[in-house]
């Protein structure tokens, strides 16, 4: 039995969800709201010390890192492949994996605290805001929590976040100009690795324009979004009411993107 402590809109579990809904697996949910600080329990922490979702925990045994849970699918469960055969071609594929982990996550996390998260943490009293921001484990993704509740886009980190995005963005048109998927002519983890990083500067509205200066991305994600492990992995698990505010925001969050992207 899989068991996933996860989040809704959290871009590493959405990783996790996309691969379980692929493979059609069974699990069971466990769901920790990592806004209210719930990955901050003991109890958490003993399956992840770094209080961090997703976890899967597989017989009783907790794995940890989104990009290796995935893995850890892929090798116990290879029905419904979604590694290339050939080792070059995989080690191609899990380079795509690295992009957010090697800079495009905490970019994410940036961009999404300030357009969005900030607003629920500020809500908080300035003890529990600070309980909250404390209790991030490191030190360098505390201070860019921190600069991103407390001056949203005008922190010093979201230019840089923003201009590894778009760096990142820019790489997969170039790459979805040759080949329909990131890692060649199958979907793969490649391309769920990419899914919730795409899909969330969709949300904030920072893609309106890619028909147009991103076409490739722009066709690619259409067709991600119509893949059937999509509704079940993301769609289902955003309310509404945040697809709908989200929306709206976007025009005053967009101003600030453009800044930080001409910065
Ligand atoms: N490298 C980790 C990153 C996990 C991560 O940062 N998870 C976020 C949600 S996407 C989280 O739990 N954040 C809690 C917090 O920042 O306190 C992975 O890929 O699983």
């Amino acid at each position: 039995m899989l068991e996933l402590y996860h989040h809704n809109t959290s871009v590493c579990a959405v990783k996790v969800r996309l691969v379980l809904a692929e493979k059609d697996i069974d699990w069971t949910g466990h769901y920790i709201d990592i806004i209210a600080g719930e990955q901050f329990t003991p109890e958490f922490a003993r399956l992840n010390p770094k209080c961090e979702v997703p976890v899967l925990v597989a017989d009783g045994r907790p794995i940890r890192e989104s990009t290796l849970i995935n893995e850890y699918l892929e090798d116990a469960h290879p029905e419904t492949p979604l590694r290339p055969d050939d080792p070059y071609e995989r080690a191609r594929m899990r380079l795509w994996c690295k992009v957010p982990d090697d800079g495009v996550h905490f970019a994410c996390a940036d961009l999404t605290f300030a357009a969005h998260h900030r607003h629920r943490v500020l809500e908080m009293s300035g003890d529990e805001m600070e309980e909250f921001l404390n209790n991030t484990k490191d030190p360098g993704l505390r201070e860019r929590k921190r600069a991103a509740v407390l001056e949203g886009f005008a922190s010093p980190f979201v230019a840089a976040a923003v201009q590894l995005y778009e760096k990142a963005l820019d790489d997969m048109n170039d790459q979805l100009a040759h080949t329909p998927w990131l890692a060649g002519d199958d979907y793969t983890l490649a391309d769920v690795s990419l899914t919730p990083y795409v899909n969330r500067v969709a949300m904030l509205g920072f893609g309106d324009d890619w028909p147009e200066t991103r076409p490739h991305l722009a066709d690619w994600f259409d067709r991600v979004q119509a893949r059937a492990n999509y509704q079940p992995a993301v769609r289902d698990w955003l309310p509404d009411e945040l697809v709908a505010a989200l929306g709206r925001n976007g025009t005053s969050c967009l101003d600030g993107y453009e800044a930080a992207k001409a910065a």
